[in-house]
């Protein structure tokens, strides 16, 4: 787990000086740290080794705050990115905001016991399409007037796999309020009002 997430933090490292000086250097590309974590074997560690179309991890949500907000997300590789697909009962129309929180534990009413977004490299909080975000953001799910909603949403960033094979023993969290996508550091989304533990799907390897 150790070196696994020193490759992550060298890639995050690689990706952001590439970014600002526009140039490579010696450092592996994206693709070259995707692919070598796809082969890093599951040494006892959580991290599967992720198959393309393998729905690797799932959450079940319960509801948080007094409301009576629930659900399903699944977390499934493709061979750009990470497809999410979440389905939500019993909310209040509109926009809430959708996260990884950082730590697996909806045991408190209030779901304070998740922490903050899961967000290994330190990155401002963004939008799911934003280059630079927590790896936890995935901005909001819309629910309609019945109060049920679907978000389907390909994360699409090769550099990010490392983080997303390690999202197990995670939390997802759907907010009161809608995300804006740039306040600090969560989105003023108000409270949590369903959490799930994300755990590995019995198929995974692990
Ligand atoms: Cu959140």
């Amino acid at each position: 787990m150790k070196s696994f997430m020193t490759l992550f933090c060298a890639g995050v490292l690689t990706s952001t000086l590439s970014f600002a000086q526009a140039s490579g250097g010696s450092a592996p590309s994206a693709p070259e740290a995707a692919k070598a974590v796809q082969n890093t074997p599951a040494t006892g560690a959580k991290t599967p080794i992720l198959k393309n179309g393998a729905k690797f991890a799932e959450a079940k949500l319960s509801p948080k705050s007094g409301t009576k907000a629930a659900g399903t997300v699944s977390f499934t590789k493709e061979s750009d990115g990470i497809r999410v697909v979440a389905s939500l009962t019993g909310v209040e129309p509109g926009k809430h905001g959708f996260h990884i929180h950082e730590k697996g534990d909806c045991s408190a009413e209030d779901a304070s016991t998740a922490g903050g977004h899961f967000n290994p490299a330190g990155s401002p909080h963004a939008a799911p399409s934003a280059s630079v975000r927590h790896v936890g953001d995935l901005g909001n799910i819309e629910i309609k007037k019945d109060g049920t909603g679907t978000l389907k949403i390909t994360v699409k960033n090769p550099k990010d796999f490392s983080a997303w094979a390690d999202i197990s023993g995670k939390s997802v969290i759907v907010h009161e309020k809608a995300d804006d996508l740039k306040s600090q550091p969560s989105g003023d989304a108000g409270k949590r009002i369903a959490c799930g533990l994300i755990e590995l799907s019995p198929s995974t390897p692990h």
